[in-house]
């Protein structure tokens, strides 16, 4: 087989980089580990900003998500029961966020590869980059007992953070930094009415706890939790009590507790691997970097690697201008960086840390009390949360 783009990993980014490259005419071929039964039953993102959205639209996928998805003007912190609105409309300069499922954007983006024939192959095994920094490089996957190969101009590594592209870039040229938090996040979804119309995180001295959702009938909820549960230890019960323990009274009073028709922990950790690139090899999205889900910049960090691959591709196949390639990794990485602080700052703020000296728990509450005080500190927060530009 041969294509001009050959991208490995059927997630958000690959299958946004796909369709995108393939409206402006640019063929492309999508690798995917999984069946695509198994990439849509993983609940992930819920919040996406505005910059995410407008390229869902641009990718003629955003029908459905501006049909279905919840424009948010804000959202509340509260500190051991007291909370405060955070109004991203008025400090952002008018922006705001859509809060819609990654599952959903997901579904939205096959579809659309479909109805192109767009080429993404599911099950695909022993996916293998070759010839990285040759001019004729290669992929090559298994499909049952036959070993395929496919001969592009570049490869984008868009297959996660334990995908096979970064480990392809060798250990002498790729730095990777790396920071553990001593908690996970426990996640529910539930069919029941959201317990607030706008996201509530909530830092309370039992832990962490965050109120979102998917649609008005729909609620995604989380509670920090230590490293050592597992999903076994929660019972709904057990969950529904401890949320409830960790937000302000009013709420947990009106809160609608139903069965969990999901229940998952994730870890959290921040890293980011450096360069983004090794000759034609990109890397886009989890594969380059992870934030802890505190700031929603997960899957959002992921659009703009996406956005500079795109307008990067477009001026070499369209113009034989290399410039935005050459420049993807240090532009990409400039962004990301400013994500990974934001996530830093809000889950170093939000959580309890177990070994934290009382001088760390003065310096939280502080944090929290300049920004409950401050409309610049609220300012800094919102321009990061809907999205700084790309
Ligand atoms: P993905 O990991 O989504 O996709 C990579 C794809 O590559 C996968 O489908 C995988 O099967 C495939 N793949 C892997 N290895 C391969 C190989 N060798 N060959 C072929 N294919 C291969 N972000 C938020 O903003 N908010 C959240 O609340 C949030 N919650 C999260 C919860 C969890 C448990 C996880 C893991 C992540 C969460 N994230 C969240 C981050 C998440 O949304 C990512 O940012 C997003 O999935 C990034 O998309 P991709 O870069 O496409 O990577
Ligand atoms: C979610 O709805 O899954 C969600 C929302 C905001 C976050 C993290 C997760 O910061």
């Amino acid at each position: 087989m041969k294509t001009q783009v050959c991208i490995i990993g059927g997630g958000p980014s690959g299958l946004m980089l796909s369709q995108l490259l393939h409206l402006k005419g640019i063929d492309t071929v999508v690798l995917e580990r999984q069946s695509r039964e198994y990439v849509l039953s993983r609940i992930r993102a819920g919040v996406l900003e505005h910059g995410f959205a407008k390229l869902m639209r641009e990718a003629e996928c955003g029908e459905r998500m501006d049909r279905e998805g919840e424009i948010h003007e804000g959202f509340f912190v509260a500190n051991n029961g007291v909370m405060k609105r955070m109004d991203l409309h008025k400090y952002s300069g008018g922006n705001s966020v859509v809060v819609y499922g990654q599952t959903e954007l997901t579904r939205d983006l096959y579809d659309a590869r479909d109805r192109m024939q767009g080429k993404v192959i599911h099950n695909a095994e022993d996916v293998q980059p070759h010839e990285l920094t040759s001019k004729t490089p290669y992929v090559t996957y298994r499909s049952g007992d036959e070993i395929i190969r496919i001969n592009c101009d570049y490869i984008i590594g868009a297959d996660g953070f334990h995908g096979v592209s970064r480990k392809s870039i060798p250990k002498t040229v790729l730095r990777e930094y790396e920071k553990l938090y001593p908690f996970g996040w426990l996640g529910v979804l539930s069919r029941t009415k959201p317990v607030s119309p706008e996201l509530i995180y909530s830092r309370h001295d039992r832990g962490f706890a965050l109120c979102s959702l998917r649609s008005q009938v729909l609620s995604r909820y989380y509670i920090q939790v230590p490293l050592t549960d597992t999903v076994e230890d929660w019972s709904d019960e057990a969950f529904w009590d401890e949320l409830k323990r960790r937000l302000p009274e009013d709420v947990a009073a009106r809160m609608v507790t139903g069965p969990s028709i999901e229940k998952s922990i994730a870890p959290l950790r921040s890293f980011v691997a450096e360069p983004m690139r090794y000759g034609n090899l990109f890397l886009a999205g989890d594969a380059a970097h992870i934030v802890p889900p505190t700031g929603a910049r997960g899957l959002n960090s992921a659009a703009s690697d996406i956005y500079y691959l795109y307008h990067a591709m477009l001026a070499h196949y369209q113009n034989g201008d290399d410039s935005g390639l050459d420049g993807y990794s240090a532009k990409a990485l400039a962004r990301v960086w400013k994500a990974q602080r934001f996530s830093w700052w809000m889950t170093t703020l939000l959580h309890t840390f177990p070994d934290s000296i009382e001088y760390d728990k003065k310096l939280q509450q502080t944090d929290l009390e300049y920004l409950f005080s401050s409309e610049a500190a609220q300012s800094s927060l919102a321009e990061n949360y809907v999205g700084l530009p790309f």
